[in-house]
């Protein structure tokens, strides 16, 4: 029987292929995927961050750690979305430039299509004209961006400033998150949400789209 501390202990580690085997096991068992996704995967991550902010594990621990977390994330997607017949709108989704986490973006990604948005995915280091070319290319409602360092914040005021500057702020519902990002940086910023996570984002942009 798979144990879901055991998926956390085995991420920690940076085994991939047990959290993938464990993950698929749990699924088979019935258990809750989203219990597998907070108790299992995300808890071992936040063991990591912690140990990562206290030195006590580094860069090369962290990724391991990231590749083990998002192979079990291939395997819970399927569980985690339940798409409709039509999508109810179109989301371009990145991380902001000069910022390399994905982890959290696929997750809001993930999410998004779980409510039945077609997801545009531009993927990290995203330059801010490539947000908005992105958006008017494919037709999309929303723009959401993702940003885990404080210095690569500012990068979501400028596709703001962009979106203003090319007459297109109103066209677009501008979301933003991410670990450093708050409700009074994005009112500073002028973005029409905030949220702390990935699930909320998700049930967010669909209000926001249906209303
Ligand atoms: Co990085 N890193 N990292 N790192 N890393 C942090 C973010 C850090 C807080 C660690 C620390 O010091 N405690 C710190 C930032 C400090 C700061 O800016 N204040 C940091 C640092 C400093 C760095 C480097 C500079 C380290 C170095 O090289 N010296 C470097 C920067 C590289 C770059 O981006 N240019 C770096 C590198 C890396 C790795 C490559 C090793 C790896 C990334 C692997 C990857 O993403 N593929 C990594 C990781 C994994 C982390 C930690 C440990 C975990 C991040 C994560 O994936 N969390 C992180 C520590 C931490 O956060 N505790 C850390 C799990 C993920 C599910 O959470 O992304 O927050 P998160 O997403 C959440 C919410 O925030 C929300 O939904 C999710 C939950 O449902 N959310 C949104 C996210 N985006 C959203 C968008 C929305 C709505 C909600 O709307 C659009």
């Amino acid at each position: 029987m798979a144990e879901i501390h055991e998926i956390s202990e085995f991420l920690q580690k940076g085994r991939a292929k047990n959290v993938k085997a464990l993950v698929q096991e749990a699924i088979d068992e019935g258990k809750d995927p989203k219990e597998i996704l907070n108790d299992g995967l995300l808890a071992g991550m936040m063991v990591i961050g912690e140990k990562f902010k206290n030195n006590e594990v580094f860069v090369p621990e962290v990724l391991v750690a990231a590749r083990a977390l998002n192979a079990g994330l291939a395997i819970l997607e399927p569980k985690l979305i339940e798409v409709g017949n039509e999508p109810v709108g179109k989301v371009v989704i990145g991380t902001v430039k000069g910022d390399l986490h994905d982890i959290g973006k696929n997750l809001v990604a993930m999410m998004m299509k779980g409510v039945g948005f077609e997801v545009i995915d531009v993927g990290v280091d995203v330059e801010p004209a490539a947000f908005i070319d992105k958006a008017e290319e494919t037709g999309a409602n929303i723009i959401c961006m993702s940003a885990l360092l404080t210095t690569t914040m500012p990068s979501m005021q400028a596709v703001i400033d962009e979106l203003s500057s090319r007459g297109l702020r109103d066209k677009y519902i501008v979301m933003v998150g991410g670990a450093p990002v708050n409700q009074s940086f994005a009112d500073q910023i002028g973005a029409d949400y905030y949220t702390p996570d990935a699930a909320t984002a998700a049930e967010t942009a669909k209000a926001a789209v249906t209303k």
